[in-house]
């Protein structure tokens, strides 16, 4: 009986990938936001999600009490913002809603600023063209659930 449940289960889930605990490194080359998001699909997984204040906080203390900005996954598609990790298995509910923009930004300067910068535990939009830091982000550990 317990083996056809399971089969049942895992039937159910398809595919799913679970990605725990996510972590973010800050890559201290400066690339454009197109050219560092190709680096970390490269590389590693994929320019940053942030997803709660838990995330703020903890890319924060990796970027140090500077002045330094980097480039994060969150990107204009056509008055819309995206996160340059699409895949719904990755988020919980309500996670890719998250916001944590300075007061007045997204402002869109001279209408060219498609492409969001982490800097002090906010977010500005900025032109996708500058070359900043950048934070990519990768699974510790990854599951793979396949059903049949
Ligand atoms: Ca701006």
């Amino acid at each position: 009986h317990i083996g056809f449940l399971l089969i049942l289960l895992t039937a159910r889930l398809c595919s799913l990938s679970l990605c725990f605990p996510r972590e973010y490194h800050v890559v201290e080359y400066e690339k454009n936001w197109t050219d560092a998001q190709t680096y970390c699909r490269h590389h590693y997984k994929d320019l940053a999600t942030i997803a709660s204040q838990e995330d703020v906080t903890m890319l924060s203390h990796a970027l140090g009490n500077c002045q330094r900005h980097a480039w994060i996954g969150l990107y204009n598609d056509i008055n819309s913002w995206r996160w340059s990790l699409e895949n719904t298995s990755y988020y919980n509910e309500g996670e890719t809603e998250f916001r944590r923009w300075k007061s007045g930004e997204p402002n869109d300067y001279s209408r060219i600023e498609d492409c969001v910068k982490f800097r002090q535990g906010k977010w500005w939009d900025d032109p996708c063209s500058k070359k900043l830091h950048f934070i990519l982000q990768y699974c510790r550990y990854s599951l793979l659930l396949i059903g049949v």
